[in-house]
């Protein structure tokens, strides 16, 4: 068990080796012997910049506005819609996510690691309150698994390590206790979609890869943290159960049926979704915990990725869709939320590439000051107006940024974020847009729980260079959470 636990031992400064550039040809095979040594984000705290690339205000002016447009959002959200999900910030209405009627107060817990980030600890202390009365983790909803793992264990999770309040551990225990009849009640171990908290009562067979593995790295923390390893073994099952289903040219499909353990949709999709972050925790799981089997894994998918998907007919690198036993092309449509895979590939050891799709989707951003959700890559022509205020895009920024301390990195997420502040704040927060097309743009009325989860957090870690981060060890969910690397003082 111990190798479990471990997090691995990591270079103090990332130089890709000739055989990590190589890239796809220079991996193994699955569960093959040594493989390149774990990328390390750049040594210790980044020196703040004061003059600051043409164009960018010093990193400490960054910092306050990027802290001061968090807070516009999060006033927002108390002044309407505190103690629910989700605040509606045109309306001044509050949006349920799990289940009508019923809250989990999301918002506040996806907020906790970033309020702690920022310094905010008094509206941190507030949310704990809040959680420790009034958070229900066996109330009678049908929650959707995959949502609950990385909002929820993982917002508590997050909580928990920014504050050690201990009640926050026993709640998210007792609530992933409760999620997990999704796995245990499967013949396959591949994990339903939707489970009762309150009767266990499960359903929802048809599941997207992205559904089957994105909950390792909060189990794993979590059987870590209680010394339970129920959690992490019912992760590590649902991997194995997909992963014996990978196609001659190590490809994987879209959908599996959680019953039969049959494909439902075989087609290779990767990175856009439904599979997007099941590549994410391989990585992210080796990283975190020390496991080999998951970094092999990773590195045997990737590779059959690189190497039957990318596509650089365009001049950008961009990645196909793909019959996975053939390799024969069948889409060219991409999706905003796999723009998070340039970060990953630079991550797990591809920095090459990953730099080369974080070009491609910078090129998209020049064309469309905010991402359309979808587009043809061959042509960027948007497929789908809107954007969900999106924070896939930073997210790589981020990732790639600590790798390579590129002023790149930072000059184009300010982009980001000038975008969002230009176009998607409203005077109740942030919004939607319906059509980034348009000036001004079409505007929805809801502001994702994820954006206190996200958006400006990786923008604030680029900028601030706060002392509450460990900047070389620590590591990030899919959800943005801080699962390894806060410092408490
Ligand atoms: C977030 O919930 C997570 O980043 C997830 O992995 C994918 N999509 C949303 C944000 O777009």
């Amino acid at each position: 068990m111990r190798p479990l636990f471990r997090a691995p031992q990591q270079p103090a400064v990332w130089r890709p080796s000739r055989r990590i550039l190589l890239g796809a040809a220079a991996a193994t095979a699955l569960g093959g012997a040594a493989l390149s040594p774990l990328p390390a984000f750049a040594a210790g705290r980044p020196r703040p910049m004061t003059s600051a690339p043409a164009g960018l205000p010093s990193d400490a002016q960054v910092t306050q506005q990027v802290h001061a447009e968090f807070l516009h959002g999060w006033h927002g959200y108390t002044a309407k819609a505190w103690g629910h999900d989700e605040v509606r910030p045109v309306s001044g209405t509050h949006n349920d996510f799990f289940a009508a009627g019923k809250t989990f107060g999301l918002s506040m817990v996806e907020a906790l690691d970033t309020l702690f980030l920022m310094g905010e600890d008094r509206e941190l202390a507030r949310c704990c309150d809040w959680i420790e009365r009034h958070f229900d983790p066996v109330q009678d909803a049908d929650v959707h698994v995959f949502e609950a793992v990385i909002r929820l264990v993982g917002g508590l999770l997050a909580g928990y390590l920014a504050t050690g309040r201990r009640k926050l551990l026993a709640v998210c225990r007792e609530f992933t206790d409760h999620l997990l009849p999704a796995f245990t009640t499967s013949p396959t171990g591949i994990p339903y979609t939707h489970v009762n908290l309150r009767t266990g009562a499960v359903s929802g067979s048809d599941v997207p890869l992205a559904e089957v593995g994105t909950n390792i790295m909060e189990f794993g923390l979590l059987s870590k943290l209680t010394g339970d390893r129920r959690y992490f073994d019912a992760s590590l099952r649902a991997y194995q159960a997909v992963i014996a289903k990978r196609s001659s040219l190590d490809l994987l499909g879209t959908s599996i049926d959680a019953e039969t353990g049959r494909w439902t949709d075989p087609d290779s999709t990767a990175p856009n979704p439904p599979v997007d972050s099941f590549y994410e925790y391989l990585w992210g799981g080796y990283a975190l915990l020390g496991d080999a089997r998951l970094r092999d894994w990773y590195r045997t998918l990737t590779r059959a990725i690189l190497r039957h998907q990318s596509d650089t007919s365009t001049g950008h690198l961009w990645f196909r869709q793909v019959d996975p036993t053939t390799g024969a092309p069948i889409g060219t449509s991409q999706s905003e939320l796999a723009s998070f895979y340039a970060g990953l590939l630079g991550k797990g050891g591809d920095l090459r590439d990953g730099a080369a799709y974080y070009r491609s989707w910078t090129a998209a951003l020049d064309r469309y000051p905010v991402l359309p959700e979808g587009l043809d890559y061959r042509t960027l022509e948007a497929t789908d107006k809107g954007n969900q205020l999106r924070p896939e895009y930073a997210n790589s920024a981020f990732d790639l940024w600590r790798l390579t301390h590129d002023a790149f990195y930072k000059r184009t997420a300010y982009q980001y974020f000038t975008a969002m502040r230009d176009n998607l704040r409203v005077p109740g927060g942030y919004t939607i847009a319906t059509d980034v097309t348009t000036r001004p743009m079409g505007r929805g009325d809801l502001l994702p729980a994820y954006w206190f989860a996200e958006n400006y957090k990786y923008l604030y870690l680029m900028f601030s260079g706060t002392r509450r981060f460990d900047y070389r060890n620590g590591y990030l969910s899919t959800e943005g959470k801080v699962l390894r690397g806060l410092r408490r003082t």
